[in-house]
């Protein structure tokens, strides 16, 4: 196999090598010597961040998975329309969300809970396969979520520092998935106040909050309105799914 020429560039002559990564779940891996493919494997090869415990998988779905899975959010929207609810201090949030799955995550000035319908009386929408499929390879098989939060953040929401504690069962990871435009994604510790550090999510990454990161504070404090294509109308899509009961 010789080398593509697209790659040429890639030539170390140090290594006397090329190497080729292709992205996606799982990632080829080929060493070129004087041209001539001399490894070739698959492996893993996804950018993972670790900040405060929290994991960032960047990039894990790709464009065309990205696309599929906010046209099943669509779909979610259609049979639970968006809605920005009351904290229990009274202030609406900016951010619009709605939720599939037996629960969906709700607040009003009684405080924040789980629901088993939408305000509008009916039922929440099942969670799509394709978000599914995503705790399914990086959680569990057997314990499916609960919940998908569907979060949207429009041109200036954003969300305050916070733990996500109305779960019943904190051994049980949170996982989010990023959809359209670039978040600052803040996080604390689990006790309240101290340093903060800061990570930029984009569309299609994922992160992982498991074990001591499961109660750390964290939150959303600015969007790069506009700075992906992936929404028509920009904007940010997060998706957490949960283990409720
Ligand atoms: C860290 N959503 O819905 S997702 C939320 O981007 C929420 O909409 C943010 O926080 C968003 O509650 C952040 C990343 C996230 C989600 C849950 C976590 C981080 C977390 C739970 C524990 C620790
Ligand atoms: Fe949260």
């Amino acid at each position: 196999m010789p080398c593509p020429p697209r790659f040429r560039g890639y030539i170390s002559r140090g290594l006397g090598g090329c190497k080729r990564r292709l992205w996606g779940k799982s990632r080829e891996l080929v060493i070129f010597r004087d041209g001539v493919a001399v490894v070739s494997e698959r492996q893993a090869m996804q950018t993972r961040l670790e900040i405060r415990g929290v994991e960032v998988l960047k990039g894990y779905l790709d464009p065309k998975a990205q696309e599929a899975m906010v046209g099943d959010i669509r779909g979610v929207a259609a049979a639970a329309p968006l809605f920005s609810p009351e904290t229990r201090f009274g202030r609406k949030m900016s951010v619009a969300m709605t939720s599939a799955g037996k629960y969906g995550w709700y607040t009003d000035r009684s405080g924040y809970r789980y629901e088993r319908r939408h305000p509008s009386g009916r039922e929440w929408p099942p969670i799509p396969d394709s978000v599914l499929a995503v705790w399914r390879d990086l959680v569990s098989a057997e314990r499916l979520p609960d919940c998908c939060l569907v979060n949207f953040y429009r041109d200036g929401a954003k969300m305050g520092l916070h733990q996500d504690r109305d779960e019943a069962d904190f051994s049980w990871p949170v996982l989010s998935v990023s959809l359209g435009d670039t978040a600052r994604f803040r996080i604390g510790s689990v006790e309240r106040g101290g340093s903060t550090e800061a990570v930029w999510l984009e569309s299609g990454d994922v992160c992982l909050m498991g074990g001591p990161a499961r109660l750390v504070h964290h939150g959303i404090d600015k969007v790069r309105f506009g700075s992906s294509s992936l929404l028509s109308d920009g904007g940010r899509i997060n998706l957490t799914l949960r283990v409720v009961d």
